[in-house]
C-alpha cells in the first residue's frame, strides 16, 4: 500500500491492519476507496476523500453525518429485528477524536465501515428491487422526521432550487467561455421550453403548500446497498442530506429506479420510464411515508418524477457547457449524453404521466 494512504488510514482508530486499498464504487462525486483488512475478524473499511470544491463547509457537513447516522442508529435500536451496524452508515473517529482528517494539502477524509456483502445497482432490473429502494428511502425519511438539535447545516445552498439552477445555466450559456454550445442546440430549446413548468414544487415551498422536511436530495438508486437477497440494506452517501421537499427524493429516485437504460446511455431508445419500475418504488417509498404526508405533497408526487431529470439534466448541461468542472467524466461529451438521458426521461415521464398520477392515488387509498 502506498505510503500516502498507510499515513491517512494511521490517523483513524481502525482495528487490525489493512493490506490492500482500491478505487471503489461509481459516484461522480467523491473519491471512493475499499480498504481490505489482512484480518478477516476484523472490518473493512471505506475511505473516502470528500470534494471540498463542491462541499464548502466539510465540519458542516460531517455534524450533518455524525448527528443523521446517531439518530438512524437510535431509532433502528428500537426496531426488532434491525442490525443498526450494517442499517446505518457508521463514522470511524479520528485518533484525536474527530470524524475527519484534514491533510495539509487541502484534503478532508472520512472513514466509515465498510458494509460487507451488500449489492448496488446503477440500473434496476425488477420492480421488487424498485420497490425495496423505495422502502428504505421512505424509510430513510419516516426515521428523520424528528432529529433533536435543530436544522440540519446546508451543505450546498440551493441544491435542488430550480430558479437558481436556471439562473446559473443562462449565466454560463451566455458567457460560453468554453466555445461548447455548438452540439446542444436541441437542449439548450428543451431548457427554455420547460423552464417555467418546472417551478412548481419551489413556489408551493415557498407559500406554504408542502412542508419542509430532512431529506437526502441524492436519492440515486446506487446511493442504497441491497443485501444478497435483493433486500433494502443501507442507504448511503449522507453528504447532502439537509433540509429539502419530499418531492426532491422521490423524483430524484424515479429517474434512476424506473430508468430502463443507464443514466448515460447513448442509445436514446433505450431511455425510458418505465411504469412497472415506476410503480414498484412508489409503493415501496409510499408504505413508509404516505401516513405522514399531506394531500397536497401526494398530489404532486407524480409531477416530481418529470422536475427531477429535468434539474439534474439541466445541472448536467451547465457543467458540459462549463467545461465539466462538477461532475466527473469519463469522455469529453459525457456531460452532454447524460444530459440528453435525462430530457429524454423527462418526454417518457410527461407521455406517461396520467397513468403515474393514478398509480399514486390507488397505492394511498389501498
Ligand atoms: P459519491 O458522493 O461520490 O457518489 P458515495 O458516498 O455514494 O460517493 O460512495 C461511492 C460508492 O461507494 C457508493 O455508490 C457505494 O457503491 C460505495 N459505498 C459508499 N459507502 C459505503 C459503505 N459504507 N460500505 C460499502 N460501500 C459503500
Ligand atoms: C451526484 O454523488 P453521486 O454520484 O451519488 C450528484 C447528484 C446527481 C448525481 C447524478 C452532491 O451524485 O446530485 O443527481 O450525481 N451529487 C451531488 O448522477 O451533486
Ligand atoms: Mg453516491
Amino acid at each position: 500500500m502506498k505510503t500516502k494512504f498507510k499515513q491517512i488510514l494511521d490517523q483513524f482508530e481502525i482495528k487490525g491492519e489493512p493490506a490492500k486499498i482500491e478505487p471503489y464504487g461509481t459516484g461522480h462525486i467523491n473519491d471512493t476507496y475499499q480498504v481490505i483488512n489482512s484480518n478477516t475478524k476484523y472490518p473493512d473499511y471505506l475511505l473516502q476523500r470528500i470534494n471540498n470544491q463542491i462541499f464548502k463547509d466539510i465540519p458542516g457537513l460531517m455534524d450533518n453525518i455524525k448527528r443523521v447516522t446517531e439518530h438512524l442508529r437510535n431509532k433502528l435500536d428500537d426496531i426488532p429485528g434491525s442490525e443498526p451496524e450494517r442499517e446505518a452508515l457508521s463514522l470511524i473517529p479520528t485518533k484525536s477524536g474527530s470524524w475527519f482528517y484534514y491533510e495539509t494539502n487541502n484534503s478532508y477524509w472520512r472513514l466509515y465501515h465498510f458494509i460487507k456483502n451488500h449489492r448496488s445497482y446503477d440500473i434496476v432490473e425488477n420492480p421488487a428491487q424498485a420497490y425495496e429502494g423505495g422502502r428504505m428511502f421512505g424509510k430513510f425519511i419516516a426515521l428523520l422526521s424528528d432529529v433533536p438539535g435543530g436544522p440540519l447545516n446546508e451543505t450546498i445552498p440551493a441544491f435542488h432550487d430550480i430558479n437558481k439552477r436556471l439562473d446559473t445555466f443562462y449565466q454560463t450559456l451566455e458567457s460560453n467561455s468554453k466555445k461548447r454550445t455548438g452540439k446542444t442546440k436541441p437542449e439548450i430549446d428543451f431548457v427554455r421550453s420547460h423552464g417555467t413548468e418546472m417551478g412548481r414544487i419551489l413556489r408551493l415551498g415557498q407559500n406554504g403548500k408542502i412542508p419542509e422536511r430532512i431529506t437526502h436530495n441524492d436519492t440515486k438508486f446506487n446511493n442504497v446497498l441491497l443485501d444478497q437477497n435483493d433486500k433494502g440494506l443501507c442507504v448511503i452517501d449522507l453528504d447532502t442530506v439537509m433540509t429539502g421537499y419530499v418531492h426532491y427524493d422521490f423524483g430524484d429516485s424515479i429517474r434512476t429506479s424506473a430508468n430502463t437504460a443507464a443514466e448515460d446511455e447513448k442509445d436514446l431508445s433505450k431511455v425510458k420510464m418505465d411504469i412497472n419500475l415506476f410503480e414498484g418504488y412508489a409503493k415501496g417509498f409510499l408504505k413508509e411515508t404516505k401516513n405522514a404526508l399531506t394531500q397536497t405533497e401526494i398530489d404532486n408526487l407524480a409531477f416530481s418524477a418529470k422536475l427531477m431529470p429535468f434539474i439534474i439534466g439541466l445541472r448536467f448541461l451547465t457543467d458540459y457547457i462549463d467545461g465539466d468542472n462538477y461532475f466527473k467524466t469519463a469522455y469529453p461529451d459525457h456531460n452532454l449524453v447524460r444530459a440528453r438521458t435525462q430530457f429524454r426521461l423527462v418526454d417518457s415521464a410527461e407521455e406517461q404521466f396520467s397513468r403515474m398520477e393514478d398509480i399514486v392515488r390507488r397505492i394511498c387509498s389501498e
